[in-house]
């Protein structure tokens, strides 16, 4: 902490209002308030960009709305009526209700559950481990983990772009880098390699930003990636472009691949993905023949029933074209020395018979490997005790309700048949709405934390706290530092959770106290591992052929099905729901379901919008900014129309995480009015490996709605 005066500091600090973000900012306080948010441009991720977000926090750190005390619900669910409790009476309460479940119907009637990526994760599956329940619901079945899982199981850690060390052709793969700057890297270190004069191809179904920037861009049909990739390949192998050295010392099955590949010329794979074969070719080639090429991909490609294939074939290609842990290519980076990520989380205490319980585990196996399940098991155990009843969910940072898949089952689920819950927001949401105890957490200028230890790009930051708490508002790990202490596990926890971090930083050398004063711990970066340590495959090689996925039932190479919705099905459905809809398009100003509280991010963004090509609102007489109706066999929703003319025709893309604080929660019609997730899916039709469900490449009709 930088002491300027008495009254006023300068914090050195992450941003964390993007939970995965990362952005180094000083935060300057004053008479204990926080006033300013500056970037910090020695920060070796950000390098001195920050967003909106980073100064909109300041006006929701001050926000009346925040959740500043423990509170247990005081009317029906929903109803809006609570009553304020001690911290020690909410965690005696919630400790005492989930040891009676686990007594009555074993541990694995309890589900914890946590949001998008944060710090304080890690705890949470130290809790729930030590508690005996395999079951923690994330967002991890469609986002980021299945790259993570399948790279996993093909024997190394999740491979990333090397920008530092100046790549010469980049490919943004389903991946809005500029708008999401997502979990391990910001758009500042791909903006920076294109003003370098790296060649660049997008694939994405907008024209986005970063595609006006581009060499190539090719507008893909969603949902479609994994053909494309696989046609690529079919490409780079025909001509001979691949890398011989790497396929023949380091990987095994390639015989098998190439025959796939066979099946993927790019004359079919133009057909489904609605991309000339010119381009296909033109890609591959550019891909192939422009060293080193890093491959930036994104959710655009995971979040549909071929997420693992494309995810494995974007591998492939990386690997084929030899970029694989080469400088400028895709890299697999790893932690600092010592600093232990699933150590920490404790998953050598879960018992192996608890573990087999896992909902859905022996049936999405990839997420199985990871500890990761997909939504429609958990309310399936809910709805129809199947294959058991649970009975309590404890949900940290996740508004559940806008968040997950058919939102309309999720509320009916979550004000109906759960049994117990129990939600920790630092603001009241559609989802703690529906809960029996409500914990306020505090926010990340509240909070001291280690940074990105969970993450793999190499660089863990101390996250030091700015100002004291608002309210009664506590810091995520120190509640669950604390629920673990209630629950009987003394030994594994703190006194004060600051040890925790001591703890953590341990294996480093460093106390909390000394790392705080430091700017960050650094990887050291080595490349092309696997000449000296192989993979960590059973063959000892990178498999193109995974017999794991043929054991588990699954195809053991990549391929291309159709979505359950899509343009292929019956023609009296493509005739109701001719087109093809993208849900979940993010938005610069929110991170997720966030940020609508404050007027400094919500004026310039007031409403849900969905992007529409001239050609297709003019066919029904929608002009820019009207009111429409978004609907699928499921339901119907309403936005707001934003005419485009770099999305394909046959395409609309809509907003996710809308609802609108500003109106009453309770109200839950109006609150569900332009929630997207009302329109997806949580069951059928999903990735076999992981559950990933189909959030991009569903169909759906638009149609002008009264104003
Ligand atoms: N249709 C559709 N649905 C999607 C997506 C999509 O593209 N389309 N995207 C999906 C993806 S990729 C993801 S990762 C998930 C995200 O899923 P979630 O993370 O569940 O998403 P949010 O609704 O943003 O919920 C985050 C909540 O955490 C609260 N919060 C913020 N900071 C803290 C904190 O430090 N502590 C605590 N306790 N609470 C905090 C916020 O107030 C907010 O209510 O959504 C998925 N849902
Ligand atoms: N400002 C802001 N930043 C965020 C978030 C936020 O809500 N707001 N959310 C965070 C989260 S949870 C995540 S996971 C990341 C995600 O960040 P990214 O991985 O960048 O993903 P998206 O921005 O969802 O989508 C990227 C692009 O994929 C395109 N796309 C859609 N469907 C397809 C498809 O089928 N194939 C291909 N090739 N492209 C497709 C979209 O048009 C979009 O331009 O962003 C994080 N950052
Ligand atoms: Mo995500």
């Amino acid at each position: 902490m930088n002491l300027d005066t008495e009254n006023k500091q300068r914090v050195r600090t992450i941003c964390r209002s993007c939970g995965h973000g990362g952005c180094g900012v000083y935060v300057v306080v004053e008479d204990g308030k926080v006033v300013k948010i500056q970037p910090d441009k020695e920060h070796p991720v950000s390098k001195g960009y920050t967003c909106k977000k980073a100064y909109g926090s300041i006006e929701l750190q001050y926000h009346p709305d925040r959740l500043l005390y423990p509170m247990r619900r005081a009317g029906a669910r929903g109803e809006g009526k609570w009553e304020r409790l001690s911290w020690d009476e909410a965690l005696t309460e919630v400790a005492g209700k989930l040891n009676q479940f686990k007594q009555e119907s074993g541990a694995e009637s309890v589900v914890f559950g946590h949001g998008t990526g944060r710090d304080f994760h890690r705890f949470v599956y130290r809790v729930a481990n030590l508690f005996g329940t395999p079951n923690v619901l994330t967002p991890g079945h469609m986002c980021y983990l299945p790259r993570v899982a399948i790279s996993k199981l093909m024997g190394m850690d999740i491979s990333l772009c090397d920008y530092d060390s100046k790549p010469a052709c980049v490919v943004a793969w389903g991946s809005n880098h500029l708008i999401s700057n997502p979990d391990e890297n910001k758009g500042i270190n791909l903006a920076k390699t294109l003003t370098n004069g790296a060649k660049f191809i997008v694939i994405d179904p907008r024209r986005t930003k970063l595609a006006d920037k581009a060499d190539l861009f090719l507008q893909i049909r969603p949902a479609t990636d994994s053909a494309l990739a696989l046609a690529m390949m079919h490409v780079i192998v025909k001509e001979d472009l691949y890398d011989h050295h790497f396929v023949e010392n380091y990987t095994t099955g390639f015989e098998k691949f190439v025959e796939r590949l066979e099946e993927y010329p790019p004359e079919r794979a133009e057909k489904i993905t609605w991309v000339p074969k010119e381009k296909i070719i033109e890609a591959a080639r550019l891909y192939a023949t422009t060293k080193p090429a890093a491959m930036q991909w994104g959710v655009g490609i995971e979040q549909n029933i071929n997420c693992v294939d494309a995810d494995r074939a974007l591998i492939y290609l990386v690997a084929l074209t030899g970029n694989l842990d080469v400088p400028g290519g895709n890299v697999i980076f790893g932690l600092p020395p010592g600093l232990p990520r699933a150590k920490f989380s404790l998953f050598d205490q879960l018992p192996p018979e608890q573990h087999a319980k896992m909902l859905g585990g022996d049936r999405y196996r990839l997420g199985a490997t990871i500890n990761r399940i997909t939504p429609h098991v958990v309310w399936d155990a809910i709805e129809e005790a199947d294959p058991y009843q649970v009975r309590a969910m404890v949900i940290f940072a996740s508004n559940t309700l806008t968040a997950r898949e058919n939102a309309r089952r999720v509320h009916d689920v979550l004000k109906n048949k759960l049994e117990y819950f129990v939600a920790v927001d630092i603001f009241p949401t559609l989802t703690t709405e529906l809960a029996d105890i409500v914990l306020p957490a505090a926010t990340w200028l509240e909070n001291d934390n280690i940074a990105d230890y969970w993450k793999v790009h190499g660089y863990v930051f101390p996250r030091n706290k700015a100002v004291e708490p608002e309210g009664q508002a506590r810091p995520d790990h120190l509640i669950l530092n604390e629920l673990g202490q209630k629950l009987g596990f003394t030994e594994h926890f703190w006194e004060d959770y600051e040890e925790s971090l001591d703890f953590i930083l341990e294996p480093a050398g460093l106390t909390w106290d000394e790392f705080r004063e430091m700017p960050y711990l650094q990887t050291d970066v080595k490349y092309r591992k696997y000449e000296k340590d192989g993979f960590n495959s059973a063959s000892g090689k990178l498999d193109f052929y995974l017999h794991k996925y043929e054991e588990w039932g699954y195809d053991p190479l990549p391929g291309f099905v159709e979505p359950p919705e899509s343009p292929a099905r019956e023609p009296e459905f493509v005739e109701k729901y001719p087109l093809v809809l993208i849900t979940g398009q993010r938005i610069f100003n929110f991170f997720g379901s966030e940020h609508r509280q404050g007027d400094y991010l919500r004026r310039t963004h007031p409403d849900p919008m969905v992007e529409i090509h001239p050609d297709t609102a003019a066919a029904r007489g929608i002009s820019d900014g009207d009111w429409v109706h978004i609907s699928s066999p499921r339901d119907q929703v309403r936005f707001r129309a934003r005419i485009f003319d770099g999305i394909d025709p046959r395409v609309v893309s809509a907003e996710w995480g809308w609802w609108f604080p500003e109106k009453d929660r309770t109200d839950i019609e109006v609150q569900l009015e332009s929630n997207i997730n009302l329109l997806t899916e949580d069951a059928g039709g999903l990735d076999p490996g992981m559950g990933a469900t189909n959030l991009k490449g569903l169909m759906c009709q638009v149609e002008k709605a009264a104003a």
